[in-house]
C-alpha cells in the first residue's frame, strides 16, 4: 500500500511529503498520525538539522479531506476535539521544531493545507501555486493556526479579506502579501528548497531554534517582557560551541563550520 506520508532523510534534511496526489493530500485522518510522528522524528533526531514540508502531485494540501467524514448520525462533530488532538500537535510540532522548517508549497494550498504550508518558518512556492482559505466556502473559520498567521504575516485588512471572501491567490500575490518568502518557477521547486535547507542544515541549528522562540514571543509581549526573552535566549546562544566557533572563524579569516551545538 501506499504510504499517504513520506520520510526521507539526505545530509542533515528531512522531507516530509504529503502522498494523496488523486486528492491533492487532502489530509485524511490516515494521514495525520503519521504526519505528526514524522514531524515529531524529525524534531528530535539530532541529525536533522532543518525540514522540508511538500507535496505529490499537482498539489501542496487541500486541507481536511470532506469526503472521509463518517455518515452523518444526527449527532454534532466534535470538530474541537479533532482540531485538539489531531492538528494542533502538528501545528505546534512545526512552530516549536528546533530547527528550521521549509514548506515547499508546490501546487494548491487551501483550508488546513495553507495554515501547515505557513506553519512553517521560510515559505517557498511555485509559480503554479496557489493559497485559498476555503474554510468559508463550507461555512467554517479559518483553523489550525491560520487566523494567527495570516493576521501576522499578511495584516488585518488581508486576513479579514482572504478569510472572509475565500478567494483563491496565485502564489506572486501570497508573496507581495508576506506570506512566501520566494516564487520559483515550477520545475525548479524542489531543488530550490532542498537547497536552501541544506545550507540551513550547516548553520548554528541552536541560534536558529533561538530565533524561532524569540519571533513567536514577540506576538504578545511588550517591549519590556521581549527583551527579557531576547537577553535570556542570548544567554543560551551565548554559551554554545557554534558561538565559539563563529567567532573564531571571522577573528581568523575563515569559513565557520557549525555542528548544531
Ligand atoms: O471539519 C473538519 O474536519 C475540521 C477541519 C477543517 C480544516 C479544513 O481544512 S476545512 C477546508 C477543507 N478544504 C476545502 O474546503 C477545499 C476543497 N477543495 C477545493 O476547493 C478544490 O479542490 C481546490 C480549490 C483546492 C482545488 O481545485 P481544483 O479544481 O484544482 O481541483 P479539484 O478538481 O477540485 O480536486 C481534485 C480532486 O481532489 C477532486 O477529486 P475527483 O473529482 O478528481 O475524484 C476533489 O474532489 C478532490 N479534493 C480536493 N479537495 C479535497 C478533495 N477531496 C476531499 N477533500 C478535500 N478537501
Amino acid at each position: 500500500m501506499t504510504e499517504p506520508v513520506l520520510y526521507d532523510v539526505q545530509s542533515g534534511v528531512a522531507t516530509i511529503t504529503l502522498n494523496r496526489p488523486d486528492v491533492l493530500n487532502a489530509l485524511s485522518p490516515a494521514m495525520l498520525t503519521p504526519l505528526r510522528q514524522h514531524i515529531e522524528q524529525a524534531a528530535a533526531d539530532p541529525a536533522i538539522r532543518a525540514l522540508i514540508l511538500t507535496g505529490a502531485g499537482r498539489g501542496f494540501c487541500a486541507g481536511a479531506d470532506l469526503a472521509a467524514r463518517g455518515p452523518d448520525d444526527g449527532r454534532p462533530r466534535r470538530v474541537d476535539e479533532l482540531l485538539r488532538e489531531r492538528y494542533h500537535p502538528i501545528i505546534m510540532g512545526l512552530r516549536q521544531m528546533p530547527k528550521p522548517v521549509i514548506s515547499a508549497v508546490n501546487g494548491v494550498a487551501a483550508g488546513a493545507g495553507m495554515s501547515l504550508a505557513l506553519a512553517a518558518d521560510i515559505v517557498l512556492a511555485s509559480d503554479q501555486a496557489s493559497f485559498l482559505q476555503a474554510f468559508a466556502r463550507i461555512g467554517l473559520i479559518p483553523d489550525a493556526g491560520s487566523t494567527w498567521l495570516l493576521d501576522r504575516y499578511a495584516g488585518s485588512m488581508r486576513a479579514r479579506a482572504l478569510a472572509m471572501l475565500a478567494e483563491k491567490i496565485p502564489a506572486e500575490q501570497a508573496c507581495e502579501f508576506g506570506l512566501v518568502w520566494r516564487v520559483y518557477p515550477a520545475d525548479d521547486l524542489l531543488a530550490e528548497a532542498t537547497r536552501l535547507a541544506t545550507q540551513m542544515a550547516t548553520m548554528p541549528t541552536l541560534a536558529y531554534a533561538g530565533i524561532k522562540q524569540a519571533l513567536d514571543s514577540a506576538t504578545t509581549n511588550d517591549l519590556a517582557a521581549q527583551l527579557e526573552v531576547e537577553a535570556r535566549l542570548q544567554q543560551q546562544a551565548s554559551q554554545t560551541a557554534d558561538h565559539r566557533e563563529g567567532v573564531a572563524a571571522f577573528l581568523a579569516k575563515r569559513p565557520a563550520v557549525f555542528r548544531g551545538q
